[in-house]
């Protein structure tokens, strides 16, 4: 069995850094922990807008602080993000994160990740060995 907490966790290579400084992401459980999927927890900066466009994967959201939206780039849908919501990109949805506090999130990707990915400039991650 794994048990981690996210504090030994900090501060440790599974903690990545978006490049423009939008956001922070703790990467719990990763390809190598051979569980199928990847688990990260995520701080999204207040005052922050992210473009975010997981072509290679699907990702589930769980928001358990901070207030945000979700603007879906092909419909321009604007979905208002609290304590309490998840949203899942199960069509790869194309969109905009923003936060209008920080937003602490729990995030699960299928393929996993394989650790240090960041966004490129389309908002997808790569698909990495590892
Ligand atoms: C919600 C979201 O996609 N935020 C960007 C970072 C990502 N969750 C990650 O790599 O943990």
């Amino acid at each position: 069995m794994l048990v981690r907490k996210i504090e030994d966790i900090k501060g440790t290579e599974r903690e990545v850094h978006a490049e423009n400084g939008n956001w922070t992401s703790t990467r719990i459980l990763l390809k190598k922990d051979n569980m199928g999927f990847s688990f990260h927890e995520t701080v999204i900066y207040a005052g922050t807008e992210t473009l975010i466009w997981y072509r290679n994967h699907l990702e589930a959201v769980y928001c358990i602080e901070g207030k945000g939206e979700v603007e879906t780039i092909d419909d321009g849908r604007v979905y208002p993000i609290e304590p309490g919501t998840m949203y899942a990109l199960d069509k790869n949805d194309k969109h905009y994160l923003r936060a209008s506090e920080d937003l602490r999130l729990v995030c699960v990707f299928n393929p996993p990740l394989v650790g240090n990915e960041v966004h490129r400039e389309d908002g997808s991650y790569p698909i990495l060995e590892g």
